[in-house]
């Protein structure tokens, strides 16, 4: 018996690392419940087939990764920031046990958004500003640790990132019009790549698509994710507010007139809050 981390699933092969340390190319019995993922921790039988995956603290899908500890929420001045999408992914972070780090890309080419960027996020979340043209992305290198994800956009620089951090082409990079001409993401398969002991960094096709089921939380409870509501909530007339500025005394709608919440951040939240209420509850 070994067991092993699957770094890379190919077709039904998957790339496992030992305990041992050893890599290899192996497959799997036909496991009762569910899949394995890239992420999971399995065990080996004596033939170094997976007969066994072990409990999953969490796992993400589209593209799956299973037990991720950190998510590298990657945001750049161009494409056109989606912070929504930013947004939605930090919540659901703090709904999976996954701590959120805002990595801010392409400072070479626009300093003034990803500063402005960089302020409304820095007191809220671990926020990088960075450009994977220069030795700036480097520090990233020390916020890895555990099982990481990229994720953002398409055409960001999360595969640039992997690439600079690597020094070497190890994943596949496009320019911004070929991926908008071709309409689809370069990165497909997910990889975990090693920067040393316990230490993972996953590219992907970056969680762009996440839906609304993916935040399957009631929308009354959407306020709970935005750590910076929380101080000025108890301001608030009702326990149950949900900070939508409807005539009653509430401290976060008041905090945000002051300038005290970020402007973006709360009407962020309020497309969200209607997105949320609007999914269909069967
Ligand atoms: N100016 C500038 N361009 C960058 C930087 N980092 C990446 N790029 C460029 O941005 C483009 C997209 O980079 P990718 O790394 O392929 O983006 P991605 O996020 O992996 O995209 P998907 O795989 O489609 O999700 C490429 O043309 C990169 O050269 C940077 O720091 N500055
Ligand atoms: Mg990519
Ligand atoms: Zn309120």
């Amino acid at each position: 018996m070994n067991n092993a981390l699957v770094i890379k699933k190919q077709t039904s092969l998957f790339l496992v690392e030992t305990d041992c340390g050893e890599t290899l190319q192996i497959g799997a019995r036909n496991l009762k419940r569910g899949g394995v993922f890239v992420g999971d921790r399995v065990l080996l039988d004596d033939s170094n087939t997976i007969s066994q995956v072990e409990k999953r603290k969490n796992l993400i899908i589209r593209p799956p990764v299973a037990n991720v500890d950190k998510m590298f929420v990657t945001i750049a001045p161009i494409p056109k920031p989606d912070l929504l999408l930013v947004d939605k992914l930090i919540v659901f972070c703090f709904l999976n046990n996954i701590q959120p780090i805002l990595c801010i890309n392409k400072f070479d080419l626009d300093e003034k958004t990803c500063k402005k960027i960089e302020k409304i996020y820095k007191n809220i979340i671990k926020t990088v500003v960075f450009s994977t043209f220069d030795e700036s992305v480097q520090m990233l290198k020390k916020e890895i640790s555990g099982i990481c994800v990229l994720a953002g956009q398409s055409a960001v620089g999360k595969s640039s990132i992997i690439n600079a951090l690597k020094k070497s082409q190890v994943a596949k990079t496009d320019t911004f019009s070929k991926k908008v001409f071709r309409g689809k993401q370069t990165t497909r398969i997910v990889e975990l790549y090693k920067f040393g002991k316990g230490k993972y960094l996953a590219d992907t096709a970056g969680f762009s698509k996440l839906d609304e089921n993916l935040l399957e939380i009631d929308e009354r409870e959407l306020k709970n994710y935005y750590p910076e509501f929380l101080k000025f909530a108890d301001k608030c007339k009702f326990k149950t507010c949900v900070h939508k500025g409807d005539n009653t005394v509430c401290g976060v709608v008041d905090a945000v007139e002051k300038g005290l919440i970020s402007q973006e951040r709360y009407s962020n939240y309020l497309k969200l809050y209607e997105n949320l209420k609007n999914v269909k509850r069967y």
